[in-house]
């Protein structure tokens, strides 16, 4: 397979006009009739008719009526065509229930749907499947079943039979069609342009009632996006269909969103908080890429950030809104170092605009997701929240209907606010975490700050040119007062100072609030500075990532000398936990440590080889010695944070909530589950029941509750995706390899499903002791896994490789393990374009 490039991009030779598609559905013969009207690109001289096609049978083909014989490729086919306007005919034929890589169309549970996101049309018909070539589509689908569903507004249906036509030209990957049976829970919605939208949410009718939450977060979605960003929906209908099966989370299909049913099925036995707060975010996430993604797209797959990017910024805005901006900055920022973080300090970095891939299904990563949207979240910071209104409204206003690029996008900055953003177009094109450097001086009442940027070599680039770094600064004296409030310095230098003038005594800095760029901070400072801001902090991002920051230093010094945990940390934790001011949500998030793999990852960065099983360890030990060391607070804590009433999803009650179960799992540490035991008996939502088991699950308890658990939840086929989950993820490092292993076997164990794949070694995988164990168990068990999930579904196994993205961390035993084991994966025949790209890389 070839690797594409940035740099060679060429517009269409020829562009489409209209589509017009009838699809006669049958799970082995499907027909599908297109009718295409091309004329050429005045913009280029170029008239190769190539069209897109991969897995078609060709019937019959015709220009303007005159059957023609194209030459046919594994990639598509030539015809020779006149030179001025012409229709083309085609009728192809697939077979969507042998379809189980989930891309084109496909059969879940009975359902036919798609998935064309980015390149899965040419699996359904021959045509220019680019982003960049975009049409009205009129579709008919003929089938028996009741429910028939594609893009746009629906023209007309009779027995058997249903139209829909899409006015708004788009491109190919946007197209959508369903056909099943379904029930919809339904409302409407008047836009502030007075038109009033029918909304459905359509699930298998044994998930009826369990769409409310997200039609709810729908109707509010619509809302935000006319409030904040002055967007109205622009068709009659809007429809969302939940999907069994389905490779990502969900899909933005114009007028059609398809869903993971994960992120709509909720109610609150099912559902934890976590789990509605995932509906809210992805539906607000497809909602919003009507406008940023779907009026605006993109010009080609390397411009994947212009969508994605703005549009994670634009749920991000809008959960912050509907929760806690506090809160959700920090999960994020917990998310972003966890996945983002990790991949930029990896054999897979790669820029957010990356500029060569062999397969775009291997870039929807955090890197183009979640750095994407941290670049969107900088240039709002730095031309100010007015100016970045100015540029958005410009945005939409010069390119509504185009496919658009990163160019495009900066430009319209520039335009608006006059600023020159050359030197932030770096952040599109380099690659890696800058590091921060920041030493300070105090003399004569100036503070001054010295800041030095580095960014690490990544894969194909060895330099780096320094970024523009928007770093948000507040000063506060020595009693604990603000003595400067946030101000943010541009850093733009390799090394620059700041200096602060007036001051009567050295302050301590708070650096980087908000978490203001995704950089990694480093200054040399000690616990009491920590302790001090974790008290005193006004930001309250920066005051949980002192209280972060005193937690890791303590696991590293647990791990690396042995310390016993720092009294230092554990009474800064104990003031934290009794300020009642503080939200639950808040001290929830502050008494969570960091992750395992976040901790090998930061001793790396200190130059020392992670012993997984020694973070484990240590962590373990620090959880224990909090439940000790804070006692007194955990039985009040427990009884105060009830939350009377009927259950509500909210960020208030499921604040509480998380709070409580905090409480619980340091009381189980002490009680040897006893009362986690109860709480599990007595739960009335999934959040307190799932929440007590992983608990009885850490603590080495809970085999009881799982059987109870399965023998309740057996037919639920996503909450037995946590049950799963829980034991790959949550087992002791010891019998985690063995636990997965025997749970492969288990009858439900259906691994052609990717929830219940990513459940069940996607948890595993998170299980960082359990995932390297020493034998080496743990990499070929997920070898072996992906081995056999790449033959079926490449996408899903391609996106799972990145288990090993972290293998030049550790020891050389390990490395020489998870080595083998990809380069096992990486000799199979017939590996996919998708696993020989990722295990090329990983290996590089
Ligand atoms: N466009 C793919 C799914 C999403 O990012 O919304
Ligand atoms: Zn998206």
């Amino acid at each position: 397979p070839q690797a594409l490039y940035l740099a060679d991009y060429t517009p269409p030779a020829w562009l489409v006009d209209r589509v017009e598609l009838t699809f006669r559905l049958h799970p082995s013969a499907t027909r599908v009739v297109s009718r295409i009207a091309f004329r050429p690109n005045p913009e280029t001289a170029n008239r190769r008719f190539f069209l897109h096609g991969e897995d078609l049978t060709l019937i019959s083909a015709a220009i303007d009526g005159t059957p023609v014989t194209p030459d046919i490729t594994p990639e598509g086919l030539v015809c020779d065509v006149p030179d001025s306007p012409f229709t083309w005919e085609a009728e192809v034929e697939i077979a969507p229930e042998g379809n189980t890589a989930l891309e084109g169309l496909y059969m879940s549970n009975g359902m036919y749907c798609t998935q064309c996101e980015a390149e899965g049309f040419r699996k359904i018909t021959y045509y220019p499947d680019r982003p960049d070539v975009m049409a009205p589509f009129r579709v008919r689908i003929e089938s028996d079943l009741p429910v028939l569903l594609s893009n746009g507004n629906p023209v007309g249906q009779g027995e058997g039979w249903a139209e829909w036509d899409d006015p708004w030209p788009k491109p190919a990957y946007l197209f959508a069609l369903v056909a099943g049976e379904l029930v919809a829970t339904s409302d409407t919605f008047t836009t502030c342009e007075g038109r009033k939208v029918e909304l459905n949410i359509w699930v298998r009718p044994a998930d009826q009632g369990k769409a409310d939450y997200a039609l709810d977060s729908l109707i509010r979605s619509m809302r935000w996006d006319e409030e904040f960003y002055g967007r109205a929906y622009d068709l009659d209908v809007f429809n969302i269909v939940a999907v069994d099966d389905f490779n990502m989370g969900a899909m933005e299909n114009k007028g059609l969103n398809i869903f993971n049913s994960r992120y709509v099925l909720a109610s609150p036995e099912t559902a934890t908080d976590r789990d509605y707060e995932n509906i809210e975010r992805i539906i607000a996430h497809e909602y919003f890429h009507n406008w940023t993604g779907n009026r605006i797209t993109c010009r080609d797959w390397f411009q994947l950030c212009l969508k994605e990017g703005l549009t994670v910024f634009r749920d991000q805005q809008f959960a912050g809104d509907a929760r806690s901006h506090a809160v959700k900055r920090i999960e994020d920022v917990i998310t972003l170092r966890a996945r983002q973080f990790r991949e930029d300090n990896g054999p897979l970095a790669h820029p957010v605009r990356p500029e060569s891939y062999t397969e775009i299904n291997n870039f929807y990563t955090a890197t183009v997701y979640e750095k994407g949207a941290e670049l969107i979240g900088m240039l709002r910071r730095l031309v100010g929240p007015e100016g970045y209104d100015k540029a958005l409204t410009l945005y939409f206003d010069r390119h509504d209907g185009q496919a658009a690029t990163i160019e495009d996008w900066l430009k319209v900055f520039e335009d608006a606010t006059g600023r020159d953003l050359s030197q932030f177009s770096r952040w599109y094109s380099q690659a890696g975490t800058p590091r921060l450097k920041v030493t300070d001086d105090f003399k004569d009442g100036t503070y001054t700050l010295n800041v030095e940027q580095q960014t690490p070599p990544t894969p194909g680039q060895p330099e780096k040119a320094p970024q523009v770094i928007p770093l948000a600064v507040g000063l506060l004296s020595p009693n604990g007062d603000e003595v400067v409030p946030t101000t943010v310095l541009e850093v733009t230098e390799a090394a620059q100072s700041f200096r602060f003038d007036g001051l009567g005594a050295r302050p301590i800095p708070s650096l980087l609030r908000g978490f203001s760029a995704p950089v990694i901070l480093e200054r040399d400072t000690n616990a009491e500075e920590r302790a001090f801001l974790l008290a005193h902090d006004t930001d309250p991002f920066n005051k949980w990532e002192a209280g972060r920051a005193l937690a890791r230093d303590v696991l590293v010094a647990m791990v690396t000398q042995g310390a016993a945990p720092a009294p230092a940390y554990l009474d800064a934790l104990a003031a934290m936990v009794r300020d009642e001011a503080l939200d639950p949500a808040f001290r929830a998030l502050a008494l969570g440590l960091p992750g395992e793999d976040q901790l090998a990852e930061d001793l790396h960065a200190r130059g020392i080889t992670p012993d997984p099983l020694a973070i484990h360890t240590a962590r373990e030990r620090l959880k224990s010695a909090v439940a000790t060391h804070l006692c007194p607070l955990w039985v009040p804590l427990y009884d105060q944070m009830t939350c009377p009433g009927p259950y509500s999803p909210g960020a208030a009650d499921a604040g509480r909530r998380a709070l409580r179960l905090a409480a619980l799992a340091h009381m189980a540490r002490l009680d040897q589950g006893t009362k986690a035991r109860a709480h599990f008996a007595q739960a009335n939502n999934m959040t307190d029941e799932l929440g007590a088991l992983s608990i009885l699950i850490e603590i080495g308890a809970g085999e009881e509750e799982l059987d109870r658990f399965a023998k309740r939840w057996g037919k639920d086929r996503l909450v037995m995706d946590k049950w799963f989950a829980l034991q790959t993820s949550l087992a002791a490092p010891d019998r985690a390899v063995s636990r997965t292993s025997s749970l492969t076997e288990h009858p439900d164990f259906h691994w052609k499903n990717p929830n219940r794949f990513r459940a069940v070694i996607g948890g595993f995988t998170m299980n960082a002791a359990g995932f390297h164990d020493p034998s080496g168990a743990g990499y070929d068990l997920v070898a072996d896994w992906l081995i056999r999930l790449d033959a079926v579904n490449p996408q899903t196994a391609a996106r799972m490789s990145t288990a090993f993205e972290t293998w030049t961390r550790y020891d050389a035993d390990r490395q020489a393990r998870m080595r083998a084991a990809l380069e096992r994966i990486a000799g199979r025949d017939g590996l996919s374009r998708d696993m020989g790209e990722m295990v090329g890389r990983l290996l590089a």
